[in-house]
């Protein structure tokens, strides 16, 4: 499933004060440069009848709703960002697998809670849909498909507030008739490279022989709009950590080439970071060291582990054992010292093994 918010910065304006919804309303950003420079991030429906659309001037969009009694509004990230916790709580709750994708938008893996049955994954997305709007008053749009790919495309057929299901049987004729440019990967340059070799829509890509998308776009892209034409995708839906990395840096005292002086230094680092994860639950799978010299030079090394990880007596172990290495590898001083942990994912582990690590964990704050 891919369930994504109808006009989404907009409908949060209108929860917030209703009285809008009766009139067409546009958020903007604005560059302040002028009074009106700056673009449409999104509009609500009855703005979209007058032509306007996300990414347009915000002065055309002005002259287009030009005594129409429309509302202009500036974008706000934080309680937009509130919010957008909020519902991805409710839609992480329905899911095997979850992956977020965008502020309003995410992947539900729901293959084992309908038993692989689109009947039950149909039935299942109006429930979404019941408590999205009972618990926030919210209103979204949901693709099924047996993959990413076709989910992805059907949540866009009818909006807003619609369901749309694709069944393996289907999915040929339903991308067949499709522009090339819903795929994703196919821009405006690629969609022209597509219409002069005479392909416009997805099923004429997917007729389109491969040998030669292959030797046009290469082997890599080639075999995958092949693939993608025939709406073959297997990629799966990734949990993963909102944060791509988290880092700590921190100056020396004085400048050393001490390992233990330094490890001193990053041991609170370590513990800082080491909190964050276990608070966000995610596992980590790459640490790596940062070293600013005496020269201001930066250096980083980092270690990937085979399997994710959140203890801490490893990160310990492996920030030692790599700054013991880069010692070896300079003679220069070090000033500044920092770790950074990435390569997350969501943690799956039990409760059991959880507790015996924070266990682990003070045992070691009293070392
Ligand atoms: N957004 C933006 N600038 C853009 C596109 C989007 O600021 N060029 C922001 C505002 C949107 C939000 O991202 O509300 C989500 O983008 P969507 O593409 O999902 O569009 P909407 O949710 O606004 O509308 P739709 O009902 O078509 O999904
Ligand atoms: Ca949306
Ligand atoms: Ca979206």
């Amino acid at each position: 499933m891919l369930v994504d918010l109808d006009y989404f910065f907009a409908q949060l304006e209108e929860l917030r004060n209703p009285s809008l919804k009766k009139r067409p309303l546009v958020v903007c950003v604005y560059s302040g440069r002028t009074e009106d420079s700056g673009a449409v991030s999104t509009a609500n429906y009855l703005a979209r009848e007058f032509g306007v659309k996300s990414g347009m001037p915000i002065f055309r969009a002005k002259k287009k709703l030009e005594n129409n009694d429309a509302v202009f509004l500036p974008v706000d990230y934080d309680f937009y960002e509130e919010m957008c916790e909020k519902v991805m709580k409710i839609f992480r709750k329905h899911a095997g697998r979850f992956e977020q994708v965008g502020i309003d938008e995410a992947y539900l893996d729901v293959t084992d809670k309908t038993s692989g049955r689109f009947e039950d994954a149909r039935a299942l997305a109006s429930e979404i849909k019941k408590e999205l709007k009972v618990v926030l008053r919210l209103t979204c749009s949901i693709g099924i498909g047996p993959n990413k790919l076709v989910a992805k495309i059907a949540a866009d057929i009818q909006k807003p507030d619609g369901v749309t299901v694709v069944e393996p049987p289907q999915v040929e004729s339903f991308l067949s008739p499709l522009s090339t440019e819903k795929l994703i990967g196919v821009g405006v340059k690629t969609r022209e490279k597509m219409q002069a070799l005479g392909i416009h829509t997805i099923g004429d890509l997917a007729k389109f022989d491969v040998q030669k998308l292959i030797a046009t776009y290469g082997k890599t892209l080639g075999t995958y709009f092949h693939n993608a034409s025939l709406g073959i995708d297997d990629e799966p839906v990734e949990e993963r950590g909102e944060a791509e990395s988290f880092s700590r840096i921190s100056t020396l005292k004085q400048n050393t080439r001490d390992l233990n002086t330094i490890f001193e230094r990053v041991t609170p680092l370590c513990n800082n970071i080491h909190d964050t994860i276990m608070k966000e639950k995610l596992l980590f799978r790459t640490i790596g060291i940062i070293a600013v010299m005496d020269d201001l030079s930066t250096h980083t090394r980092s270690k990937t582990l085979e399997s994710p990880s959140n203890n801490l007596e490893l990160m310990f172990n492996i920030v030692r054992e790599l700054f013991g290495k880069f010692l070896k590898e300079t003679d220069r001083e070090v000033r500044r010292v920092g770790i950074r942990v990435s390569n997350f994912t969501k943690e799956e582990i039990g409760q059991k093994q959880l507790t015996s690590f924070i266990e682990r964990k003070s045992d070691f704050s009293t070392v």
